[in-house]
């Protein structure tokens, strides 16, 4: 059977970020994707027009439906602002058709719109996080998921905050370090051991939706049956090639291309 990934996030006009990235790489990872969208982000490469938040049966409404007659294998969280919705789903994912849960904790937006309330990161911590089978934070994430006042600048930080971060209870944190000085390294933390995924940086500013892909295609991966190291390899080389061969559309900050392992393969 074809392997199933829900997305839980929000819809980001533009194409390049939110579910719209999650459905493309779905789709470019060859399962099925589903969608339920918490949030619709009016944004393109300059502005954010506006935001509006779905309330949180607008939101149940979507997950029940997709769930009942298809079913799941991973289920992925994007941004999902509030600290009622937060608490919301987390109680559905604790007793959900699928362990496989990847929870991106989406923050702010590549034009700086706010995509998670000050108030919501300590549920998000507290009772969303526990449940995930793994958490994919970027170096500015993981620093504010930790308190910490200065950013993670090196790889020694980054294994110091992966171990504080596993203590929240994710079998797995990938802290992707795509924003360090010269290297484009993240580092995977299982409890016990540390792997690292390194590409050689690409010096873009058109990132658009890079960390919503990652995350997306580590749930595809999931999703068919590979293991969390192999899936965060094979996600890595998806959003490298995505980041590569992005798509600077004239104006402003230009997408991921979803398309590009397709096109032009990996490196
Ligand atoms: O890239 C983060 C992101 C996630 N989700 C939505 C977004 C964005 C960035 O704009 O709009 C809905």
């Amino acid at each position: 059977m074809k392997a199933r990934v829900l997305s839980i996030a929000g819809s980001a006009a533009q194409g390049s970020a939110g579910i719209q990235a999650d459905l493309k790489t779905f789709q470019e990872c060859d399962v099925y994707g589903m969608a339920a969208i918490t949030a619709i982000v009016a944004n393109n490469s300059k502005t954010t027009q506006g935001i509006f938040i779905h309330d949180k049966e607008m939101v149940k409404a979507q997950y029940e439906a997709a769930l009942e007659h298809v079913g799941v294998d991973t289920i992925k969280t994007g941004m999902l602002f509030s600290k009622e919705l937060i608490e919301e789903i987390a109680t559905w994912l604790q007793d959900c058709p699928t362990k496989q849960i990847v929870v991106d904790p989406v923050m702010i937006g590549k034009m700086g719109s706010q995509l998670l309330a000050d108030d919501a990161i300590v549920v998000l911590k507290e009772k969303l996080i526990p449940l995930a089978t793994i958490i994919t934070p970027n170096l500015h994430e993981a620093g504010k998921l930790l308190n910490r006042k200065t950013m993670i600048r090196s790889v020694v930080d980054m294994e110091k905050a992966a171990k504080e971060l596993f203590k929240l209870g994710p079998s797995y944190v990938l802290i992707k370090g795509g924003a360090l000085k010269d290297q484009a390294i993240d580092v995977l933390f299982d409890g016990e051991r540390f792997n690292y995924y390194e590409k050689p940086r690409v010096r873009t500013i058109h990132t658009s939706g890079a960390g919503c892909s990652y995350s997306s295609a580590i749930a595809a991966e999931l999703a068919k049956g590979r293991d969390m190291e192999e899936s965060v390899r094979l996600a890595k080389e998806f959003v490298h090639a995505a980041i590569r061969h992005s798509l600077s559309f004239g104006r402003g900050v230009g997408s991921t291309n979803h398309a590009a392992r397709r096109n032009y393969g990996v490196e």
